[in-house]
């Protein structure tokens, strides 16, 4: 499927009626600087509809944005190593697990970030589990790609693959876009069809 338009809608941080609405979520998640929200930039072929930066810890809100008018992008902060005060830290992480297990939210498909350079780390696997128990539709994105070479990519790719055997992984680089097409086809993965007649998406649970 191809990404025609994508707007920001909104923000937040706690329970908001944009949970109760029937648009189905794409989520992406992963530690903090790996490339989460330059992912969903490259994605939507924009360059800032999302702000990434240098500085780990730049997104501080789940943060929804309306894709093709049909379904949501949503971008989450980090965690693990964020440069912020260890509040904030405790609150980010527990704002993620709130979202992400007991907000009842429906996942149409939870995205994990990865570098592919670092692998999966610890906190990875353990979010990881917790994902593969409620039954979600997952995707390992190993982004940063252009940073290895072809040889070191297989190498890493291998590495993942043996740690979480039972999930789709899929190399790629928010700054070259390389495999872009690729990731786009797994997120749609035929589990959502699109009918232009209308503004409600219709999930086939097939
Ligand atoms: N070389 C390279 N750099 C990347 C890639 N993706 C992201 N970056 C860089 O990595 C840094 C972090 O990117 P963000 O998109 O802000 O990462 P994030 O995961 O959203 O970070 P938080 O919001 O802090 O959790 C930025 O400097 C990006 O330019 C990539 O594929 N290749
Ligand atoms: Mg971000």
């Amino acid at each position: 499927m191809e990404i025609k338009t994508a707007e920001f809608v909104k923000g937040i941080i706690g329970t908001n009626k944009i949970l109760e609405n029937k648009i189905p979520q794409i989520v992406f998640i992963g530690r903090s600087n790996v490339g989460k929200s330059s992912v969903i930039n490259s994605l939507v072929n924009r360059k800032n509809l999302v702000k990434s930066s240098s500085t780990p810890g730049k997104t501080r809100q789940i943060n929804f944005f309306l894709i093709n008018k049909k379904i949501y992008f949503v971008d989450l902060p980090g965690y693990g190593f964020i440069k912020a005060s260890k509040k904030q830290i405790e609150k980010i992480k527990k704002m993620i697990f709130w979202y992400l297990f007991r907000s009842n939210t429906k996942f149409e498909k939870i995205i994990l970030i990865i570098d592919i350079r670092i692998g999966l780390t610890e906190l990875d696997k353990k979010i990881l589990e917790l994902i593969n128990q409620n039954n979600y539709s997952l995707i390992i994105v190993a982004n940063k790609a252009d940073k290895l070479k072809t040889n070191e990519i297989i190498k890493k790719l291998e590495t993942i693959k043996k740690i979480a055997p039972n999930n789709k992984i899929i190399q790629y680089s928010a700054k070259t876009k390389r495999e872009r097409k690729k990731v786009l086809n797994l997120i749609f993965d035929k589990s959502i069809i699109v009918n232009n007649n209308t503004n409600n998406p219709t999930i086939n649970n097939t």
